[in-house]
């Protein structure tokens, strides 16, 4: 009896074990099929690699119907200065950050006719002054910073650079942008930043009726004086014209 029992258990022990290994063997292959962002990730820079600096050749990604989440990190180049520029104004107010390879995260993409990215969620944002307010006063207090500039346009690249003063506060003019806001708390939704009024005055660029569809377009991070870690969600949503 005590024999026949233990060969029952053995029965049901190796059972068990083939219905685990099948499930296993299941879960496995759902996740193994995954071709790019099944788990909502487009692009991971601590795997996929550092998202590019150069503003003429962007990182290409490719972007899925749902969630598109890209998880990445920007670091402050040293030579910042509280600057101004001939003809500007008297006082040394400018924030000028150059090297804008170090800190500027740049990629492009493609939808198709009848997908449109219907918001860009900020879901995590970490952020920890660098050039301080203390040594450049021109940056102002952590708290009273509007936030990591962001911006797209509906190009494959964006025509800007961290040369001197006076092309860094200038805005695109071949390949001019579509949309800009600030990236500040989680929760913030970039695309709807992108259809109020930027927050500065003496810049055209947004307007309420924006739509992120049909075409390629480069979205850009610039986060000059703070090292920043940031996860983006462009969800993108199927419509019909
Ligand atoms: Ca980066
Ligand atoms: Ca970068």
């Amino acid at each position: 009896m005590k024999y026949l029992k233990f060969i029952t258990l053995k029965k049901v022990s190796y059972a068990l074990q083939l219905i685990l290994f099948l499930a296993f063997s299941f879960f496995s292959s759902c996740s193994n099929d995954d071709s790019s962002n099944d788990n909502g990730i487009a692009w991971d820079e601590s795997i996929d690699g550092e998202l590019s600096g150069n503003m003429n050749s962007p990182t290409i990604i490719n972007l899925e119907l749902g969630n598109n989440r890209i998880i990445g990190s920007s670091t402050p180049s040293p030579g910042a200065q509280c600057t101004t520029f001939q003809g500007g104004p008297p006082d040394p107010v400018i924030p000028y950050f150059p090297n804008h390879e170090s800190y500027t995260d740049l990629f492009s993409f493609t939808l198709p006719p009848n997908y449109r990215i219907s918001n860009i969620i900020v879901e995590s944002l970490e952020i920890e002054p660098i050039h301080t307010f203390e040594d450049f006063p021109c940056v102002g207090e952590l708290n009273s910073q509007l936030g990591a500039f962001t911006a797209i346009n509906n190009s494959n690249q964006i025509d800007w650079n961290s040369d001197n003063v006076i092309n860094f506060i200038s805005m695109p003019s071949q390949h001019p942008l579509v949309g800009a806001g600030f990236a500040k708390n989680v929760g913030d939704d970039l695309l709807s930043k992108y259809r109020d009024d930027f927050p500065l005055d003496g810049y055209e660029i947004n307007s309420a009726d924006l739509e992120i569809k049909n075409g390629t377009y480069t979205f850009w991070w610039k986060e000059g004086a703070n090292q920043a870690n940031y996860i983006l969600n462009f969800i993108v949503e199927e419509f019909s014209n």
